[in-house]
């Protein structure tokens, strides 16, 4: 049987543990391993938080699934029964060069449902949570449910400018256009963060083009409770299984951003 509330109170306790110990050891020296490309970093703290997680769930939930960053997970390839979605540590690059501005990203879906979603913004001791049809948290305050009212044009949007140069994925042309018609842009580094300023309201719009099921699973869980649109770049709904191009934001700013500005090459 899934417990949600149990699961709810176990996971938030480990990343809480986890995350103090981060915080005791921010400034140890790090060795800074690549994977895909030069920009794809990862550190032995990304590996020994996963670790953590990883123990402590086979420990506690021995039939779940993790799906995970950094290879102490499961080759998940459905969301039936329950599965963990963890990123370590979200915004590895901040974590390196910054110190600050990442995030511990942990999803628990049950029968294909985001039920549970938390990020931890480590260093602020900031927990954005949320379980599913009870709203969503930033500590103990509840965020509020998005305005009704939001005008594309007077928004804030978030998306990295790597999007606005010439790639495969997008056409630029079209992301430059969304850059002159909007409010103003965005960059914070770490995905699970940015879907946490959503639900917060402090910004309204986001696209990415290629990130994985553990950048987003928690995030999505806490910013639909506040009414918040997350879609695949297609406008169909993402499957959390494998690296997928996404937009989020209020829901008129998606669909603006579907008809107008999204197209993929
Ligand atoms: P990470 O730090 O867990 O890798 C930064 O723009 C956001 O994109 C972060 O959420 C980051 O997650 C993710 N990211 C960084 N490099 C990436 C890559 N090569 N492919 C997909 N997502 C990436
Ligand atoms: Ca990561």
């Amino acid at each position: 049987m899934f417990d949600k509330e149990k699961a709810f109170q176990t996971a938030r306790k480990w990343i809480k543990e986890i995350g103090h110990v981060i915080r005791e050891e921010i400034d140890q020296p790090r060795n800074v391993d690549t994977k895909t490309n030069p920009n794809d970093l990862v550190t032995e703290m990304d590996r020994k938080v996963e670790r953590f997680f990883a123990l402590k769930i086979r420990n506690a939930y021995p039939n779940d699934k993790i799906l995970s960053e950094e290879g102490f997970g499961d080759h998940v390839t459905s969301l039936e029964g329950t599965t963990w979605i963890i990123d370590p540590i979200d915004g590895t690059m901040n974590f390196i060069h910054q110190k600050r501005n990442f995030a511990i990203s942990l999803a628990i879906y049950h029968e294909k449902q985001g039920e549970i979603g938390f990020v931890y913004d480590v260093m602020a001791d900031v927990l954005y949570a949320a379980k599913r049809g009870e709203g969503a948290y930033k500590n103990d305050q509840r965020l509020a449910t998005l305005d009704d009212e939001k005008k594309f044009t007077e928004s804030i949007y978030m998306l990295n400018t790597i999007w606005t140069t010439d790639n495969d994925i997008v056409d630029a042309e079209k992301i430059r256009a969304l850059v002159k018609d909007v409010r103003g842009v965005r960059t914070y580094g770490s995905a699970a963060l940015e879907f946490c300023y959503l639900a917060e309201g402090i910004v309204d719009g986001y696209v990415s083009f290629k990130l994985h099921p553990w950048d987003v699973a928690a995030g999505a869980v806490i910013y639909k409770e506040v009414g918040g649109v997350v879609k695949h770049a297609d406008g169909s709904e993402l499957s959390y299984l494998k690296q997928e191009p996404l937009v989020a934001g209020h829901k008129e700013i998606v669909a603006e951003t579907l008809k107008h500005y999204l197209v993929l090459t």
